[in-house]
């Protein structure tokens, strides 16, 4: 028998048809699979919208009547016609009155992994078929990385697919200092699939070959080299500040690479003004960063003088930038690793990101795979992607974004695919508020998530496992034809066949579907794809053969990769795409910018929540928010593997035993976790590999507002703080959150977010 394979984001698995059905096992050629998909077939009839869901006021009332009522009514199912017709009635109104900058389409969120389904590319390419739709930029993942990182060195983008591959980690790097460890548990994804899942054993073979290993993190467990190692628990936020003490003593022991400084990078003069604290009268000596950092005076010159005398790497975890001011770590790591001068170097410079993804160390072939082209958006509106609810609340308030001030639009109708905002959303309180001021959502979705129950017409979706599909991600080794697993679940439907109903109706069906089938279109991106492939040296076979197959083998390692290499050959030529073509530790066009929170080079900004200020009397705690390991986001967060991780039905919340102690908190004991703007529960998990002062709390839990304004999942979302990082970027903070804990004493509130929400019978009286 052929083998079938699916592939997620978190793995491929192998699809084995046993006689009580289909069952999942871990791919073969996986060195260290991810539990996350084995549970997830099992889950995949819970919790799905089965047919065409109506809220009941639209149905009775009329389409964007009672919008104040959204989530807190019941839903009325229909069939495909009439909720097609009246999705597409609400569009062409809402198109008619207030053009296509009155439809939002941003549906941030990763839903699959299979190239051609991938939600969010449908409805961009079925909304510019109709005329576009305001956009967002950038990511929650990265807001503040992706608009500093290109005026200082190079995109994202570009950068993550050129990490130093592991291979030459081991036998080169001797000093590996991560800001934020290298945590295993993210690495279980790459966007596509991750194939070969090769973090635990990059690590181990580093830490064997004797590299040294030195974590500066609030919390020690996201670092796992299967050894000891060095861990400076460093208070939240403040990063920036430690590695200016680093820089200001190889800069005044002169251990900083001058030739190096000159030749490849622009601006170190003015930054070192600053440094020496030539024009503010303070040095930003290792004593004044201890005083915000927490890490002792002592330790952190030690630690830039054992960086200058080893081949170093220095890394920084993706969250570091998801706080306020969250450009300044990322460039002020760029800024050491420049002052350190080996950049370029096997096994020195800087990692933006190893752990964040599998991608970061992988050195397969590097090509762009199968991806539906989204059309060309009319529209020019747009929002960096965080400032959502600023834009519901202030339709034609100005917002400034990378040198350039513009307007939020007046959004009429909200269509959401393939992502949670009611999940991942900072302030979920305000968001609802504002979500609540708009006519219409409209909303596709495989299961009852928070965001499907707070939309007025649900279409049923179908999930990766009911239909066919291209898994490919960035330089993995295997491209994967996806067979359906089990037929659709009730009357769901795929976005491409939602959306083709619905352009049809609104007279764009050629447009949108160019006459393919989902066959025909699976085909012609994969043959789009070849030629790439090709360029590179690999030769993708025929169509027909690799869909046979249903998988594909790149092949071995393509060539050890070095970051920024070229580039330190021969800098002449290969320029980076900065204006100077060198690395900008000073940026004139930055500086030009003109904004006091984000000036010309990287500087200690204090955030607006932090254990240093003022705030931090009446809430003393900073909590992070930081990613499931049992899950991708909110991702089957019913699924076995999430339900099991939870106490007493809430997520757990990692704290200091001595924090605890101080507020009369046992092991597992419920908390409210609580702040000016919110309180969630949560359930206490005690450990001393947390800095005090820390509580974790990870996202994933489905959002669960009680009536009292209460969280009762453990979604960290009803705290967070909603604002920009800088007027730079207008990135996500989620880590810059103060909070107080206390122990619940009363009855607990159930959890109901995993109830069915309620659906009623059409005409039914009130
Ligand atoms: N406090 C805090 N908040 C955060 C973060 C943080 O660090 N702290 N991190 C942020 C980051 S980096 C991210 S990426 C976001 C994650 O953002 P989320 O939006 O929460 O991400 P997902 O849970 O992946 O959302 C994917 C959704 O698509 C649905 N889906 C799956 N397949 C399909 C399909 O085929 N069709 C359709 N229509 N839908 C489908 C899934 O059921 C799911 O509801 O959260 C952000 N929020
Ligand atoms: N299993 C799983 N893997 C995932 C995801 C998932 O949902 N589940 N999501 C994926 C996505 S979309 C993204 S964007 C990436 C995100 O990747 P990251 O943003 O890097 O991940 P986080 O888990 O938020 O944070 C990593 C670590 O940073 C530390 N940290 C937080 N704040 C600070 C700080 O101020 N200073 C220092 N030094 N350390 C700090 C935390 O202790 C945490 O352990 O992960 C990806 N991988
Ligand atoms: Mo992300």
């Amino acid at each position: 028998m052929t083998k079938r394979y699916t592939s997620t984001h978190w793995g491929i698995y192998e699809v084995l048809q046993a006689s009580e059905g289909p069952r999942l096992a871990p791919f073969f050629a996986d060195p260290d699979p991810s539990p996350i998909g084995l549970g997830m077939l099992e889950a995949s009839h819970e919790l799905r919208v089965a047919r065409p869901s109506v809220r009941r006021s639209v149905l009775e009332a009329g389409l964007g009547a009672h919008p104040e009522r959204r989530g807190n009514e019941p839903f009325v199912e229909v069939d495909w016609d009439t909720g097609l017709d009246l999705a597409a009635s609400a569009l062409r109104e809402v198109i008619r009155r207030g053009g296509n900058e009155a439809v939002f389409g941003g549906s941030y969120g990763w839903s699959s992994a299979g190239r051609f389904h991938h939600a969010q590319s449908q409805v961009h390419r079925f909304l510019n078929s109709i005329g576009g739709y305001v956009r967002h930029v950038d990511s929650y993942s990265l807001g503040a990385a992706r608009v500093v990182m290109p005026h200082i060195v190079a995109g994202m983008d570009e950068l993550m697919a050129q990490h130093t591959s592991w291979d030459v980690l081991r036998a080169h790097t001797r000093l590996f200092i991560t800001f934020g460890g290298v945590p295993r548990k993210n690495a279980q994804v790459n966007p596509g699939g991750a194939a070969e899942h090769r973090v635990r054993a990059g690590l181990a073979a580093m830490a064997e070959a004797g590299t040294r290993f030195v974590n500066i993190s609030p919390v020690a467990s996201d670092l796992d080299t299967g050894r000891e190692f060095t861990w400076l628990p460093v208070r939240p936020n403040t990063d920036t500040a430690l590695m200016l003490g680093m820089a200001h003593t190889l800069a005044t022991e002169n251990l900083h690479d001058r030739s190096f400084l000159e030749r490849y990078c622009a601006g170190y003069a003015h930054f070192e003004r600053y440094l020496l604290g030539a024009d503010d009268g303070q040095p930003k000596h290792a004593d004044w960063a201890a005083g915000i950092c927490g890490v002792p005076a002592a330790t952190i010159r030690q630690l830039a003088r054992d960086a200058a005398a080893a081949r170093t790497m220095l890394n920084i975890s993706w969250s570091l930038q998801r706080s306020d001011h969250g450009e300044q770590p990322f460039w002020m790591l760029v800024t050491l690793a420049a002052m350190l001068g080996q950049i370029g170097l096997p096994g020195g410079g800087f990692g933006v990101g190893y752990g964040a993804s599998n991608l970061m160390g992988m050195d397969h072939p590097r090509f762009s795979g199968p991806t539906l082209p989204q059309g060309q958006n009319a529209v020019r509106a747009f929002i960096p992607v965080a400032r959502l609810a600023d834009m519901l609340e202030n339709p034609g308030g100005a917002f400034t974004y990378n040198g350039s001030t513009h307007r939020y639009p007046a959004i009429e109708l909200i269509y959401w695919a393939g992502g949670n905002p009611f999940h991942h959303h900072q302030d979920l309180q305000r968001l609802a508020a504002a979500w609540r001021r708009v006519p219409h959502v409209i909303v596709n979705e495989p299961f009852w998530t928070p965001t499907a129950r707070m939309a007025d017409i649900v279409f049923p979706a179908t999930t990766t496992l009911e239909r066919e599909d291209i898994g490919f991600a960035t330089r993995e080794r295997y491209m994967i034809a996806m067979h359906p697993v089990q037929p659709p679940h009730a009357e769901a439907r795929d976005d491409y066949a939602i959306f083709t109903g619905l352009a049809e109706r609104l007279g764009a069906g050629a447009a949108f579907t160019e006459g393919r089938s989902v066959r025909d279109w699976l085909r012609h991106l994969y043959d789009d794809c070849r030629p790439r492939a090709a360029r590179v040296g690999v030769e993708l076979p025929e169509f027909d053969s690799f869909f046979a197959a249903g998988i594909f083998d790149i092949g071995e390692r393509a060539r050890p990769v070095v970051m920024l290499e070229d580039f330190r050959r021969d800098p002449a030529a290969h320029p980076l795409r900065t204006p100077s073509g060198r690395i900008e530790i000073h940026s004139e066009r930055v500086a030009g910018f003109g904004y006091a929170d984000c000036p010309g080079h990287p500087v200690w900004l204090a955030p607006e929540e932090w254990l240093g200020s003022a705030k931090a009397e009446r809430y003393p705690l900073h909590m992070l928010s930081d990613q499931p390991h049992t899950k991708l986001h909110s991702q089957y967060d019913h699924a076995r593997l999430s339900r099991e991780n939870r106490i007493h039905g809430r997520e757990p919340i990692l704290m200091h035993p001595a924090d605890a102690a101080a507020r009369g908190i046992g092991e597992h004991d419920l908390v409210r976790v609580h702040n000016a703007r919110g309180s969630t529960l949560a359930a206490a998990v005690l450990s001393e590999r947390i800095a005090r002062g820390v509580v974790k709390l990870s996202t994933g839990a489905w959002y669960d507002p009680g009536p009292d304004g209460l969280e009762k999942h453990g979604n960290p979302n009803a705290l967070t703080l909603d604002r920009g990082a800088s007027s730079l970027s207008q990135g996500c903070i989620a880590q810059t959150c103060l909070v107080d804990v206390e122990r619940w004493t009363g009855q607990a509130p159930p959890v109901t977010a995993f109830d069915m929400p309620d659906i009623v019978a059409r005409n039914t009286s009130r």
